[in-house]
């Protein structure tokens, strides 16, 4: 059901009221910049009804409501999105075209609000929408950071980092909250009072900075049903303007300190994935976002409900990873210092109202802040902390008595450090993990002793992701085809794809279902020439690893295969070979020295094989510059291969393994993460799996009993491949690649030689990727892989994942905004 507005004379007219009105233009002179803010702002003038209708049915039916704590939203471009999630997408489409404007180009034209690094930001993001849609009341709760995910440009192979300067011509779907502005206090000390009303002590926080947090809201769309929920993200402006007495009244440093604070705390996304720095600044914007919200919440409960002992009936924190973690206390020193509770009631309100998302086992992400830095930025929170903390080893002692052990490993203060994830299990009422082996592994080896003590908080929720964005978006050609052929359903019910399965052994099905794959491919060849110079055979296998880049999601592996399929190709002209393109895409953590040299790796064989004329094209590499959610739609909708090849045990779930199914690519992967419930719903036949199991990866990891060297010494071709880094085979300069070399051999720089198990997998990598081609070149038989793929990716929506949510931990109420 559409909306009036966006009846074709009526938005037409609407898109030039509003190209006028912002310009001062007419069409025929408004750049396609301003056609994009005009047909923006048409939108969301359908949006803001539906929003205030939402937000009325909320006060109306008083639902309980989840808050989304993220550091992370990478929303990913709004329009098209919305447009589809209004049902508008066609009509807006004609509409522009009689006016002389390709829908396509508008979309390209808006920033891609890029405000998260990776799975961890795209599955909040997937989660919004899915609340949205299936009528949960909910709010993303976030930072508004003026500079998202660098830009990324390769430059003779290397990767250069450019700003993002997303707001720069004004962002149209956010609307700016003054109204709800909060303070929000850093530094200072704790002065403590007796107060004889209370008959005990009171904690006064003095001598502190002040920020105010202006709340910007984004709307977020449900599909076709009326909902819109928001996406709260917060800026900081400083309290006071610079007024000419703060020089008289001596205030003078301390004005510009709040202003110099306000200005630096919401500056800048943290580009790091899976890499912890304890970098005070970043304490400074989790405290920041986190107060922040739990003010808005409490104030917009209290309007409706005067007894806060009952808030988590109404209300429930989702933490997303440790990084909101600080909310805890955060609550507990509201719910005491400002609303007067006793520690006990607060406690009692405050441990039923927080939940934790546990993304990685990755040690290095264990977010574990200094005692020093966090009681200087947060003197009373960490009093709070403290006080958690002694309670708690006063729990694990009742429970363990005399077991010291059991302290120095649960402890949330321990060795002058503050650890948040034990902070969040010990306070939270669920934790879970986000795919069945992750959970797992979380529950026998890395929170084995939490998940021993309180076992009935330990949950597992798979991840999903959004079919609107993903499939309806991202490659309308095969969401036609699938709706012609099943009908809508399947857009609010994704395991309706499983009726596609009786059309596995149709030839005009698989032939017509191939044929898309193909346009797809061709949209993709025509992007990466556009982009990267570089063409590329749509005929040939596209085989794609898109995602951050990671030692342990192993890029590395990909390339070396290469380098070792190009020595192959050389070394037998003659050999079978059906011609491959294999695409790469990530970013690395602008620190990270060792991702940046396997980009400038990819690169460097990327140059010299698709130069070397002797092997006919049969090879060509391909790294697609700033891989983003826009490109990335078009990446799964061409992709034939999905590259999921993590060190088993590393890949907590993966979600780009999710879109690849879903746009009908067999995964090529490990048994890890969700590859492992891939497999289960696809069968095993219609996957590539290889590589060491996590269980032998951990006991590897524990027991010893791997050295690369004896692979290195007796696989001659390896080895080949391995010498290849240092002698000059793709660069010049011999000791380029050196690092990379030496980390697969030997411990100069680590404490294991070939921490992700790169050799030990490589030929078992090397056999899946030639059943791959074997299974590629019976057409009919790929055909059919690829398209029960499809059929058979409908476990993986966000919508399960969060009716799962709902169901096991947040007890949401559905609310009806449509008047039928
Ligand atoms: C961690 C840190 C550590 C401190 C510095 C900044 C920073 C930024 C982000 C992160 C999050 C890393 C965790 C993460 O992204 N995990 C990914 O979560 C996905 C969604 O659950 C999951 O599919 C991926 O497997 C997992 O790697």
């Amino acid at each position: 059901m559409t909306n009036e507005m966006f009846k074709k004379e009526a938005f037409k007219k609407s898109v030039k009221d509003n190209v006028k009105f912002l310009y001062r233009k007419t069409i025929e002179e408004a750049t396609q910049e301003q056609i994009f803010q005009a047909v923006s702002y048409s939108v969301k003038d359908v949006i803001i009804d539906n929003w205030l209708a939402t937000q009325k049915a909320y006060d109306e039916q008083d639902p309980k409501i989840v808050y989304y704590m993220s550091m992370e939203f990478l929303m990913g471009r709004a329009l098209g999105n919305n447009l589809i999630n209004l049902c508008a997408y066609g009509e807006v489409k004609e509409a522009l075209e009689e006016l002389g404007f390709d829908l396509n180009c508008i979309e390209d034209q808006e920033p891609d609000p890029a405000l998260g690094n990776g799975g961890l930001g795209r599955l909040a993001a997937c989660f919004l929408d899915s609340l949205a849609t299936l009528n949960y009341a909910a709010y993303g709760c976030g930072i508004r950071y003026h500079y998202g995910m660098f830009k990324q440009k390769i430059q003779n192979g290397y990767q250069i980092e450019v700003p993002d300067n997303w707001l720069k011509n004004g962002y149209p779907f956010e609307l700016r909250r003054p109204e709800y502005a909060k303070e929000v206090h850093f530094g200072g000390y704790v002065r403590v009072e007796y107060d004889p009303e209370k008959g005990g002590n009171k904690f006064i926080h003095e001598g502190y900075q002040a920020v105010k947090a202006i709340p910007y809201d984004m709307p977020i769309t449900g599909y076709d049903n009326d909902v819109v929920n928001t996406l709260r993200i917060w800026d900081a402006e400083p309290i006071v303007d610079f007024e000419l007495d703060s020089f008289d009244k001596g205030d003078y440093k301390k004005a510009v300190e709040q202003e110099n604070l306000a200005r630096n705390i919401v500056e800048v996304l943290y580009p790091n994935d899976n890499h912890y720095a304890g970098k005070e600044l970043r304490l400074k914007q989790q405290y920041f976002f986190v107060s922040a919200s739990l003010q808005a919440a409490i104030a917009k409960y209290k309007k409706k409900h005067d007894d806060i002992h009952k808030l988590y009936e109404k209300v429930t924190f989702q933490m997303n990873d440790t990084h909101p973690t600080v909310a805890v206390a955060e609550l507990m020193r509201i719910l005491m210092d400002e609303e007067g509770l006793g520690w006990d009631e607060a406690w009692e309100v405050t441990r039923k109202s927080v939940a934790y998302t546990n993304h990685t086992i990755m040690s290095e992400a264990l977010e574990k802040w200094p005692i020093e830095l966090f009681s200087r930025l947060l003197p009373r929170v960490y009093q709070i902390i403290e006080e958690i903390n002694r309670r708690f080893i006063l729990e694990i002692q009742a429970k363990y008595p005399g077991n010291y052990e059991k302290i120095k490993k649960m402890a949330i203060i321990y060795d002058g450090q503050v650890k948040m994830a034990h902070l969040a299990i010990a306070a939270g009422y669920s934790v879970n993990g986000v795919a069945r082996l992750h959970t797992e592994i979380l529950k026998n080896q890395e929170l084995k002793d939490f998940y021993e003590m309180m076992p009935e908080k330990f949950n597992n929720k798979t991840n999903g992701i959004t079919q609107r964005r993903f499939l309806l978006h991202a490659n309308p050609l095969l969401a036609d085809w699938i709706t012609e052929h099943i009908g809508p359903d399947w857009v609010t019910d994704l395991p309706q794809l499983k009726k596609l399965a009786v059309y596995a052994d149709d030839e005009k099905a698989l032939q017509e279902f191939m044929n898309i794959k193909f346009k797809n491919k061709e949209r993709l060849a025509k992007y990466i020439l556009e982009h990267n110079g570089v063409e590329v055979d749509p005929h040939s296998i596209f085989d794609v690893q898109v995602k951050r880049l990671h030692e342990y999601k192993r890029q590395l592996l990909n390339i070396l295969h290469v380098i070792y399929l190009y020595n192959q190709i050389k070394m037998h002209p003659e050999m079978e070979f059906y011609p491959r393109t294999f695409i790469f895409g990530a970013k690395a953590s602008a620190g990270y020295a060792t991702a940046k040299k396997i980009i400038k790796l990819i690169n460097s064989v990327a140059d010299v094989v698709n130069n070397d004329t002797s092997i006919n094209g049969k090879i060509k590499v391909v790294f697609i510059e700033n891989y983003r959610v826009s490109n990335a739609e078009w990446i799964f909708a061409a992709a034939d291969v999905s590259e999921q090849i993590s060190t088993a045990s590393k890949e907590a779930s993966g979600t780009g393994n999710m879109k690849f199914m879903l746009n009908g690519a067999p995964t090529l992967g490990t048994m890890d993460g969700a590859n492992v419930e891939i497999v289960e719903e696809v069968g095993a036949e219609n996957a590539f799996i290889f590589g060491l199991s996590s269980d032998e990866v951990i006991n590897y990891e524990n027991n010893g009993g791997y050295d690369p060297n004896v692979i290195y010494n007796t696989d001659e071709e390896i080895r080949q491949v391995l010498m290849q880094l240092i002698n000059g085979t793709f660069s010049n300069d011999t000791e380029l690649f050196r690092d990379l070399y030496d980390s697969l051999l030997n411990t100069k720089n680590t404490d294991r030689a070939d921490r992700y198990f790169i050799l030990a997998d490589f030929r078992s990598y090397a056999d899946a990727q030639k059943r791959v081609e074997a299974a590629y070149r019976d057409e009919k038989g790929w055909a059919k892989k690829a398209l029960l793929n499809t059929a058979c990716s409908g476990k993986f929506t966000s919508d399960r994942t969060i009716q799962e949510y709902v169901d096991d931990i947040w007890h949401l109420d559905k609310v009806i905004v449509r008047k039928k």
